[in-house]
């Protein structure tokens, strides 16, 4: 096992990697930027190492400082936590050209993922469903044209460099299919250097289910049920929750099953996400793969009663997974996001938290950095706490969340608690007739009565 690891990151998930090397009997090493020397992970960390000023981009994704702060403290592994340098191939290649041990998938696996052309491709190889389209980037606006006409507008452009939303466009007519074309290689050149852009059949109101997934280095690879996580604005998760109301124990299985296919196929280690769109005639179409640990695995910790961080460091150390796919879930989970930021509009809301009183109780959780006369500084995420509610139904586990945010006070800042407290009593919601238009129909200006 490892002796000492470095976490390449801060906020919240900083904090619970530490947890996870405590429970494991690991030192661990914060590194942080000049604008979070007083946060929560400098202080519980047994060593610290400032690697530069407040922009991420000279601190938390500086590769040199990381690693010096690595070779300094003689850590032996590195966990990257979720964002910053998390999907980086290159970062993870020198963490092992170094010889520390990188607490994630080999780094082939974080590139060819990274590329969500060549994703879609491996999963089509693998008998992964995907949506009709195209099978590699496009050559030109006469073979955008070909697949369009083929597959049925609306379609969907998607840059290959892109994911998680970032450089998509939506086509609803062959008119528009070259100018679009266009207009999306140009942004995806200038925003990603590659300008490759592939095509799909365009889903108008799917829901967003995922597939937790872990593979350790014996070629042992199980799935751990789904995450449902349509409730979004701008491609920002808003509340997760499992298992989804959507799924059956057969379309669970049947899911669960092309996700381990896919990882098999590229020999996957360390924990990961499968994404999925499910249409409403319930059939399921692989998105996209996350090579990482993402910020709602406490749902699934919460139905499954495994530590996914402690699992993680535990196959990257060599052990075998000893778990089996197929766990049926237990009970309900929820998660909140509570960001610093306005609840109507948005806009983001750092500051002093004057007054920081959270909720607790059985199946109550928060996974915070956040404490009273902590200052939000508003160069990061807006994410301050994820409340994980757990009961045995989804009903009760909606209730429970209910009385949880009003539990949770916050002064000093905006945070997004007044818009959970509406969703969560909404009939919708609570009917479980979730998309990823949710968050769209629910804003909508209400006819005035
Ligand atoms: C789609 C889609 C409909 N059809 N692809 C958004 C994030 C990125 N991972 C891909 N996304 C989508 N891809 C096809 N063929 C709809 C979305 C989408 C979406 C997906 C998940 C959660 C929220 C979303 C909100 C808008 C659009």
């Amino acid at each position: 096992m490892f002796k000492k690891i470095l976490i390449a990151n801060r906020g919240e998930i900083a904090l619970r990697i530490i947890q996870a090397c405590r429970e494991l009997g690991i030192q661990t090493v914060a590194v942080y930027s000049t604008a979070d020397r007083d946060s929560l992970h400098v202080t519980y960390a047994d060593e610290d190492v400032c690697v530069g000023p407040p922009a991420s981009s000279a601190s938390y994704l500086n590769i040199s400082s990381i690693i010096s702060a690595a070779e300094i403290t003689g850590a032996d592994a590195v966990h990257p936590g979720y964002g910053f340098l998390a999907e980086n191939a290159h970062f993870a290649e020198v963490i092992q050209e170094c010889r520390l041990a990188w607490i994630g998938p080999r780094p082939e696996v974080i590139r060819l993922m990274g590329d969500k052309a060549k994703a879609r491709e491996t999963a089509m190889a693998a008998g992964v469903p995907v949506l009709p389209g195209s099978r590699e980037p496009l050559s030109g606006s006469e073979e955008a044209a070909e697949v369009a006409a083929r597959v049925g507008y609306p379609v969907i452009l998607k840059a290959a460099a892109g994911g998680g939303g970032r450089g998509m466009r939506i086509v609803a007519s062959a008119a528009e299919i070259a100018a679009q074309l266009a207009t999306a290689s140009d942004e995806a050149e200038r925003a990603f250097g590659d300008g490759s852009i592939y095509l799909e059949k365009y889903l108008t109101e799917p829901r967003h289910i995922e597939f937790q997934v872990f593979g350790d280095r014996h070629g042992n690879i199980v799935h751990l049920g789904e995450r449902e996580c349509s409730i979004q604005r701008r491609h920002q998760k808003l509340i997760e929750e499992a298992p989804s109301p959507a799924l059956t124990p057969e379309l669970r299985e049947a899911m669960g099953e092309a996700a381990v296919e896919l990882c098999r196929a590229v020999g996957y280690e360390n924990a990961g996400t499968i994404e999925f769109l499910l249409d409403s005639d319930r059939r399921f179409y692989f998105m996209e793969m996350n090579t990482r640990i993402q910020v709602e695995h406490p749902v699934t910790e919460m139905v499954t009663g495994i530590d996914l961080v402690k699992l993680q460091i535990r196959v990257a150390a060599g052990e075998p997974l000893g778990i089996k796919s197929g766990l049926i879930p237990r009970g309900h989970a929820i998660e909140c996001r509570i960001n610093a930021e306005s609840p109507e509009t948005f806009v983001p809301s750092p500051g002093r938290l004057k007054t920081f009183h959270l909720p607790g109780g059985p199946g109550t959780r928060v996974d915070t950095h956040g404490y009273e006369d902590y200052v939000i500084p508003p160069y990061y995420d807006s994410l301050v706490a994820k409340l994980i509610v757990h009961d045995r139904t989804r009903r009760e586990a909606i209730d429970r969340m209910s009385r949880a945010l009003d539990f949770f006070v916050v002064e000093g800042i905006e945070t997004s608690i007044p818009l959970h407290k509406r969703i969560v009593r909404d009939p919708a919601f609570l009917r479980g007739e979730l998309s990823t238009r949710f968050m769209e129909r629910f804003l909508k200006p209400k006819e005035p009565r």
